[in-house]
């Protein structure tokens, strides 16, 4: 059996393509030095690669942004305000995934979405009706060209045309349809390309398929493939799957002329089944996602072999695979120097799980495999008893009744309480929690870390910073105050480090969207909280002042998914294990005098299962309630804030409402507000702040587009319920450009307040 993988990180091991692509925006290295950094990083993983075994290495899985992004770049699906720039390719490609403010024009990035069931975010391509879609870059070919020089002749990997159309937004009067033509020719292009090239092999992902389809959909599919699959020219075309089953198209895809197709066995709950009811065609090869590829423990090599074996058994022609791309874990445990073995012993990150492929290969090609050291080794690992159970906590989770996730009394009473407790003016503003991490903070958070500088030292730093931005905020105007977060290096890992039965890593950095990371903490047994967490912060920025300070938390729901989560326990009980722990510290800053308490659950729409049917019984039961239980023992004028990212809750906003928090506060500026009209059809009840500017892009929104967007949202929101704030945290940005953006937003609402005699 041979092995290939999806697709592999690039960030680099030490993150080396964010340091030298931020060295590049902020102009202090050419473009050429930022090419030699990104190909010496893809020479790296080739070889790394071809020196494991692996027998199906993929390239064009590098990207400089995103890999959606390159796609609408080799489709020249790239909308005439990036073109219209006159910069140079790079440049254009950039303005396209930041937004550009500079000498040449004023242009704002492409909007970005959750990828999927992860925390990778994709740049949406947009497509209009002066878009000619056809082949128009180089890079596939250039990189399995690169490839080929060092020695490998590789698999390229692009998304297929299914999902590109799928996920592309139509600002026109076009639908994916009209680019049937244009489409399917660029496909062909490529392959006739790739067939010149040499190339044996090309991948298509369409994850896609795993998400509900309509009998059109599949129509549409099908017609896409029968015309691509014409011209396959002696390629070999793969379609691969992941993040769930295809039992949609299943049969569809098995009529198809695909020479293979990848299935994942992890996330994918019916892709056996679907085998074992519908066969597999003898004239492919299966490409078998059994290594888990987003997470992070060692492969269960008797479960993967007996399912192996059992696919060798029906004669299917089998490839070992990931069950998705490893971009979603980090790159190797070799830079995990002070975790110690007891735990780093079941953890598998991207380059040990080539080395698991490798085994698994092994262990199948011999005969007598159950005395391989590589198996024993492992069935050893699995049988033993892991560390980090604590009763206590189960026997609480157990315990828990109706009563423990209902707030009372109800919203609307809640609602006339706290207008009258806290006097605000009507659309108040504020912002989301984190203020600009400039380097002196995360230096000083890194001395503290190696112990180069004291406690005290450390806590009279970080309230200096506390005390600028009280005074800074002020200032500006804003109404209800954040303390700034400079403690956190993520709102997550934060958690993590504070909790008992988290362990967290060093340099296990996971790419979110371009060249941000983040470092999941690992959920190794039951979580508790030992001590008050952010407490002391809290309280002494509100001694600084007397405008309310929201106390700031990350819900049980986000803590939970953006985490490596234990596999041995469901998802549902681990966050009620963690919902307690932030329950305690909700009622621990309420006690300590803070009024509006911030309970952020950025994450809850991205682990909603890929296909409708399972929502509710497989995910909103217990996500739901795992917030309501957080809050629900706080007073009637304490007033619960959250904040949600990147989503589109369009089709979960009830569900949202009765989270039951006070005031939400959301991203919308880069999908143009559309969630509007859904919050008013719905008659949405929460108060809320639809984000009134995208902090993602390092522009300066002006007054005017500030206002612009208030008075879209007071067309569809009473002024009773809307909030004004930016889309998210502010940690990204510089302090300089969030100073002017803040004012901007403070002056836009005072001017919308009086032309409104609010
Ligand atoms: N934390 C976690 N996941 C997230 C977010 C988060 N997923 C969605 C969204 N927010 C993604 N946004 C970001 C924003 C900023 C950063 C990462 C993801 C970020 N990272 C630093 C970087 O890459 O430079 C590294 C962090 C650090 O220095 O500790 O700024 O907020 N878990
Ligand atoms: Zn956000």
């Amino acid at each position: 059996m041979k092995t290939s993988i999806i697709g592999y990180p690039r960030i680099g091991k030490l993150r080396e393509l964010k340091f030298a692509s931020e060295k590049y925006f902020r102009n202090e290295i050419a473009q050429s030095e930022l090419f030699d950094t990104a190909k010496k990083l893809r020479t790296e993983n080739l070889t790394e690669q071809k020196n494991s075994g692996l027998d199906f290495i993929p390239s064009n899985d590098f990207s400089f942004y995103d890999g959606m992004l390159d796609t609408a770049f080799l489709l020249n699906v790239v909308p005439d305000r990036y073109k219209s720039l006159g910069l140079s390719p790079l440049d254009e490609y950039f303005a396209a995934a930041r937004g550009y403010q500079g000498e040449k024009g004023d242009v704002k990035a492409l909007a970005m979405k959750k990828w999927f069931n992860t925390n990778y975010h994709y740049m949406v391509p947009e497509i209009d009706d002066n878009t000619v879609l056809k082949l128009s870059d180089n890079k596939p070919f250039e990189l399995f060209t690169e490839a080929l020089d060092n020695g490998v002749k590789t698999t390229p990997v692009i998304i297929g045309p299914y999902t590109f159309l799928e996920l592309a937004r139509y600002i026109g009067t076009k639908t994916k349809e009209n680019f049937f033509g244009n489409i399917t020719d660029a496909y062909i292009q490529i392959i006739g390309k790739f067939v010149t090239l040499g190339a044996e092999w090309l991948q298509l992902d369409e994850p896609c398929l795993v998400k509900d389809m309509s009998r059109e959909d599949i129509e549409f599919f099908n017609s896409l493939y029968t015309k691509i699959l014409e011209n396959k020219n002696g390629l070999k075309i793969r379609l691969q799957t992941y993040f769930d089953d295809v039992r949609d198209c299943y049969k569809e895809i098995c009529t198809l002329d695909f020479d293979g197709i990848g299935l994942d066995f992890i996330e994918g709950k019916k892709t056996l089944e679907l085998i074992e009811k519908n066969g597999f065609p003898c004239d492919k090869v299966l490409f078998a996602g059994v290594v888990n590829g987003k997470n992070i423990w060692r492969n269960n090599y008797e479960k993967t072999v007996e399912l192996l074996k059992s696919l060798q058994n029906k004669s299917i022609n089998t490839v070992i695979n990931t069950s998705c791309s490893l971009l979603h874990i980090p790159y190797t445990l070799k830079n995990e120097v002070k975790l110690s073995d007891t735990y780093k012993k079941h953890f598998s990150y991207a380059s040990e799980k080539l080395v698991e492929l490798n085994e698994i290969k092994k262990i199948i090609e011999t005969e007598d495999y159950c005395n391989l050291p590589e198996y024993t080794a492992n069935i050893k690992l699995f049988s033993e008893e892991r560390s980090g159970c604590n009763t206590n906590v189960k026997e609480k989770v157990n315990a828990l009744s109706e009563k423990d996730f209902t707030r009372l009394p109800v919203f609307s009473e809640r609602e006339k309480i706290q207008k009258e407790e806290f006097k605000l003016p009507l659309l108040p503003t504020t912002t989301i929690g984190s203020f600009p991490q400039t380097s002196d903070v995360r230096q000083t958070r890194a001395s503290y870390k190696k112990a180069n500088i004291s406690e005290t030292d450390y806590e009279k730093f970080m309230k200096s910073k506390i005390a600028e931005c009280i005074e800074l905020q002020e200032n500006i105007g804003l109404d209800v105050l954040v303390h700034g977060e400079f403690e956190r290096n993520d709102m997550v890992e934060y958690f993590g480090e504070c909790l008992d039965g988290y362990i967290f890593t060093e340099k296990a950095w996971v790419q979110s969207y371009g060249t941000r990371c983040v470092k999941p903490p690992v959920v190794w047994g039951d979580i508790s909280r030992a001590k008050p967490m952010t407490v002391k912060w809290s309280t002494y920025a509100q001694s600084l002042t007397e405008k309310p300070v929201k106390g700031m938390l990350t819900g049980p729901v986000t803590i939970l998914n953006w985490s490596f989560p234990r596999e041995d326990i469901s998802l549902k009980e681990s966050a009620y294990q963690i919902a307690l722990a932030i329950r305690e510290e909700v009622l621990d800053l309420e006690a300590s005098g803070i009024k509006i308490i911030q309970i952020d659950e950025a994450a809850l729409r991205e682990k909603l299962p890929l296909r409708k049917c399972d929502w509710n019984k497989e995910y909103l039961d217990w996500a739901i309630k795992a917030f309501r239980l957080v809050h629900s023992g706080v007073k009637s004028e304490t007033q619960i804030h959250t904040h949600m990212c990147y989503s589109e809750f369009a089709d979960i906003i009830e569900d949202i409402d009765n989270m039951d928090a006070d005031v939400i506060t959301f991203e919308a500026s880069r999908s143009d507000l559309t969630l509007l009209d859904v919050l008013k059809a719905k008659k949405f009840r929460t108060e809320v702040g639809p984000g009134v500017y995208d902090i993602h892009s390092p522009r300066i929104p002006t007054v005017e587009e500030i206002k612009s967007a208030i008075n879209k949202m007071l067309s569809k929101v009473s002024y009773n319920k809307l909030w004004i704030n930016p889309d998210c945290g502010l940690k990204t940005r510089g302090n300089e450009e969030t100073v002017q953006s803040l004012k901007n937003l403070v002056k836009a609402t005072k001017e919308i307040r009086e032309e409104n005699n609010l």
